[in-house]
């Protein structure tokens, strides 16, 4: 939880940093952020009511793999942004372990657009550069690069995109790209 939140303050200072002239405006953003990420959570709880019996599954309209839920969010966003977003949700954006998580995470955005749609997820080198984290603070051991990348382009480039190229694998970006995501969590209770 530590690192998450170290890495949130980094992800968020370096936005914060390059968003140089209107200040005031990304202000009205992370707000906009805040209570649409809190609309979303209070429909969750009330459904959560209604849905626990009959589906047994604790975070509606979440998709579950294993022990953990994904959400797809069709919103272009940095990846800062992204990941607040995806905390007022009490989750992270999505880390990846294992081969079955990838291929679920591209089927899952896959049959929400129609295509394997770029789309970020956790994983940052922002605290240094080639090692790479998880914004969840699990470990960063599984990777599915593009051949090349990562690359670090321009020394600029900090985050993770999924569905890179016609291969549909990984490359590092530069975080201040707008990109939809996907959010992941593992309750620790159901
Ligand atoms: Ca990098
Ligand atoms: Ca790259």
């Amino acid at each position: 939880m530590t690192i998450a939140i170290r890495l949130c303050a980094a992800a968020l200072c370096f936005n914060l940093c390059t968003a140089t002239d209107r200040p005031e405006d990304l202000m009205t953003h992370v707000n906009e952020i805040f209570e649409n990420g809190t609309h979303s959570l209070k429909e969750g709880r009330s459904r959560t009511m209604r849905d626990t019996t009959a589906s047994k599954n604790c975070w509606p309209g979440w998709s579950k793999q294993g022990s953990r839920y994904f959400l797809y969010v069709n919103r272009a966003m940095s990846w800062a942004d992204a990941e607040v977003y995806c905390q007022v949700s009490k989750a992270n954006l999505a880390s990846i372990h294992t081969p079955a998580e990838h291929t679920y995470i591209q089927e899952l955005v896959r049959r929400q657009t129609g295509s394997y749609t770029e789309a970020w997820i956790g994983g940052t080198d922002a605290v240094k550069t080639w090692q790479w984290f998880w914004s969840d603070g699990s470990k960063f051991f599984y990777q599915d690069w593009v051949g090349g990348e990562p690359n670090n382009l321009w020394g600029m480039e900090k985050c993770i995109q999924i569905n890179y190229s016609r291969d549909h694998r990984w490359n590092d970006l530069n975080c201040a790209n707008r990109l939809p995501f996907i959010c992941g969590t593992r309750p620790e209770s159901c």
